[in-house]
């Protein structure tokens, strides 16, 4: 039996709780390894002994703002640190250097305004509460001082607050990189130096990525159960500096838009939120498109969710008119846009009936009216608008078979087209927001920025669902190497003393998934290739291939579901769209219908294919060029020094105020926080290599610069000299204890500020 000394009657503790997680009280009994205790809602509850948790009384009310601090630190702890900071609106705490960000639900009074950007300015990490700002900050100073590129990860669930936190970011970086400038240049050294007006014109292509923000989240974003205004794409932005630190250039990357929305949405949710602002656009365009309610179209009335509670579309509308005219969108360009998104409406209302044979026809003159509307708005002719949609064109040998599709083939087809044209409009808007903000070849470092869905478990799981669950995999793996591997490795090869602590590692769920040959990816593709694969054959390969496979279960009875053991739970797939949706090819009877178009921003969206691509083409993998794509992306954050904020959701409902600990607890888990703060803890969150340690606090001690010792001694020396305990060192690094560098920057930064007060005086006597 374990004993502990440090829970005895009378001590204050937490014990778990179905409700709330957990709740605190006061031991009165132990007898043997059961505790009797007296909660603090007036109950008696027995708890084993190991369930408990000794609950620091002396933290102070207001909690602490970095999650090291606590004097226990386990997940009652943390967790009621969060709670009493989000009651207070303190809505950010540190854990070392990750900051975790609880969605207010609710606009906080000053806190992102100009007045907070420029206190965060050059702000030493730690010294001001917790912000976003301040994580910019730190990113900019390291990528200014040792010109090495950095990038910060936003994560956390759908609603947590990713997206508006990386919005925050932008708007900080933007203002540090149209003004700031590298240390040395003062903003009246670059008035006189002529860069000025220059710096401006880079500061611009931010603010012009951040005006995008809009047209993107318009036609990128739409209601789902879980948050009103979800990004249904991942998103990288790659924000350029130059040698001093000001923006030359941006670029946004964009993920795996989420295609099935288009056609097919799910009360209480809403398709892309661009269909409801053209509803709403004024008469004369809702006349030029023959729109209307939207609940006449078959797209937008499969759910009964058509208004969003405080937002008004038609000034939403206007809104991102006006943010297509700012990224240089021309009005032909917008008239160009929405008379595609109104053509898709229209197309979704065109239904079939039985006609001669297997074959289908338009089903009545309101099909009819729509189809012509159609291709009105396309400007492409209504027969082979229809021909398009009723049939298909099969090379058989040296023969040219037209085959008709049935009604129901005919509306996969209509479906089809309708993904194809809007992902297509989504990719161009992205290109011509690229186009407008400028990207500098010549940029040396940049910031990488990452909004990137969160985990997803619903009801039903599909292949989006998958590719999304595979992107957080990787960056879970991203996580773990960056904040445990490197750390202990770190510690093996300087030899110095360090216990291991065990962590999850989620190497074996992405071999599981990208493994080539042999993972689902690679036997999802051989199944999309093999002409009479069904969703069951590729369901009964995957049991087959998995089934002594740990994070892979067939669930009982199961035809084509299978379950993946993810780092942050279980989740089970359906996989009977899975071949559909891996399949990215556009119909050659839609490609050559578009291409002909008489509008030139239609036909732009299909440029003809070449001899090559029509002969290789047959398929082309989604789930594969999207693992390419993550691949690069990782390549890309493995070349940076990364930052992390961990978004965390306090309810479900989406309203202020309400904390709902058990929830909270399950996102602190699956993020790796909790995993992060014991390690971070336990071992020494600062290291430095004896160079960059003299270089930084030689200061402090310069009889060590004068005479000639070896690195090593001259560190010690002054560790010595500032009296601080616990840290180690190393064969060639010293490691620092949570804290102490803190501790001597604020004495270099004394001695500094002393010396230039010396220099200051000399320079104003010799005036
Ligand atoms: V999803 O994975 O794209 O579905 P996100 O991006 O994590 O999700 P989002 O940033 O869209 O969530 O935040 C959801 C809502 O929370 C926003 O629409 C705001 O109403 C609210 N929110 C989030 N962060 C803040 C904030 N810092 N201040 C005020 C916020 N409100
Ligand atoms: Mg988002």
């Amino acid at each position: 039996m374990e004993i502990r000394e440090d829970i005895v009657v009378g001590t204050h503790i937490w014990v778990a709780d179905p409700e709330l997680a957990f709740i605190d009280g006061i031991v009165i009994n132990i007898k043997g390894e059961e505790a009797e205790i007296q909660t603090s809602d007036d109950k008696t509850v027995v708890a084993n002994l190991s369930k408990i948790y000794p609950k620091d009384i002396e933290t102070p009310d207001g909690g602490v703002d970095d999650m090291t601090k606590l004097s226990y630190l386990h997940e009652p702890a943390v967790l009621h640190n969060l709670a009493m900071r989000y009651e207070n609106n303190e809505i950010y705490t540190y854990t070392g250097n990750i900051l975790i960000a609880v969605n207010p639900f609710q606009g906080l009074p000053n806190l992102y305004d100009t007045h907070m950007m420029e206190k965060y300015k050059g702000a030493p990490f730690g010294e001001l509460s917790p912000h976003v700002f301040a994580v910019a900050d730190v990113a900019h100073r390291a990528m200014v001082n040792e010109g090495k590129s950095n990038s910060i990860l936003v994560s956390g669930e759908s609603g947590s607050g990713k997206t508006e936190t990386t919005k925050m970011l932008m708007r900080y970086l933007a203002y540090l990189g149209g003004y700031a400038a590298a240390e040395g240049h003062s903003v009246e050294q670059q008035v006189l130096e002529g860069s000025s007006r220059c710096s401006e014109i880079m500061g611009q292509a931010l603010e012009n990525a951040i005006d995008s923000n809009p047209v993107l989240e318009a036609f990128g974003n739409a209601k789902t159960v879980k948050n009103n205004n979800s990004s249904r794409f991942g998103k990288f932005v790659e924000i350029q500096f130059d040698k001093h630190g000001r923006i030359s250039g941006a670029a946004i990357r964009t993920y795996l838009l989420e295609r099935s929305r288009v056609c097919q949405i799910s009360d209480p949710e809403r398709n892309y939120h661009c269909f409801y602002l053209l509803c709403a656009a004024p008469p004369e365009e809702i006349e030029k498109y023959k729109l209307g309610n939207p609940k006449s179209f078959h797209y937008l009335n499969q759910s009964n969710c058509y208004e969003l509670v405080g937002v008004n579309d038609a000034n939403e509308y206007l809104a991102t008119r006006r943010a297509m005219d700012i990224v240089g969108i021309s009005k032909t360009e917008q008239d160009a846009i929405f008379r595609v998104v109104a053509a898709i409406l229209h197309l979704g209302n065109i239904d079939f009936a039985k006609g001669e044979e297997d074959s289908s026809v338009v089903k009545d003159d309101e099909s009819k009216f729509h189809l012509n509307m159609t291709a009105e708005l396309l400007m492409c002719d209504p027969q082979a608008l229809e021909d398009a949609l009723c049939k298909r064109v099969m090379i058989a040998a040296e023969e040219v078979i037209k085959r008709s599709l049935d009604p129901l083939g005919a509306t996969v087809s209509r479906d089809g087209l309708a993904k194809t044209i809007y992902s297509r409009l989504f990719d161009w808007l992205v290109d011509k927001i690229n186009d407008s903000i400028g990207q500098d070849p010549h940029s040396k470092s940049l910031i990488g920025v990452l909004d990137i869905y969160g985990f997803e478990s619903f009801k039903t799981n599909s292949f989006e669902q998958f590719c999304i669950n595979f992107t957080n995999e990787k960056l879970q793996q991203h996580f773990n190497q960056h904040v445990f591997k490197m750390e202990q490795n770190e510690y093996t090869e300087e030899e110095i003393d360090w216990s291991y602590i065990e962590f999850i590692d989620n190497q074996d769920i992405l071999d599981l998934i990208e493994k080539k040959p042999g993972g689902i990816i690679a036997l999802l593709d051989e199944a999309c290739m093999f002409p009479k694969s069904t969703h069951e054959t590729f369901s009964q390969k995957l049991y087959q291939t998995f089934k002594d496979h740990k994070r892979f279960i067939k669930p009982k009875l199961a035809r084509s579901e299978f379950t993946i053991v993810h780092y942050a739970g279980e989740v089970q797939y359906q996989s009977d769209q899975f071949l559909d949706k891996n399949k990215d090819y556009v119909v050659a009877e839609h490609q050559h219908l578009l291409s002909a178009s008489n509008c030139s921003f239609v036909a732009g969206l299909f440029p003809p294919l070449t001899e090559e691509t029509t002969k290789t083409s047959k398929f082309s993998s989604i789930g594969s060029r999207f693992k390419l794509q993550l691949q690069q992306l990782m390549d890309t954050l493995n070349s940076t020094e990364p930052h992390y904020i961990r978004c965390v959701k306090p309810n479900t409902v989406l309203k202020p105020a309400i904390f709902e600990k058990t929830n909270v607890m399950q996102q602190l888990r699956s993020g790796g926080v909790l995993e992060a703060i014991r390690i971070k803890c336990a071992g020494y969150p600062t290291h430095k290599t004896f160079i960059e340690f003299l270089h930084r606090f030689g200061i402090l001690a310069p009889e060590t610069i004068k005479g000639n010792y070896e690195e090593k001694v001259a560190c010690k020396w002054i560790l010595e000299k500032m009296d601080l305990r616990g840290y180690q060192i190393g064969k060639q690094k010293i490691f620092l204890r949570a804290g102490q560098m803190a501790e001597l920057d604020a004495r270099r930064a004394r001695i500094l500020d002393n010396s230039a007060k010396v220099i200051q005086c000399k320079s104003k006597s010799r005036v």
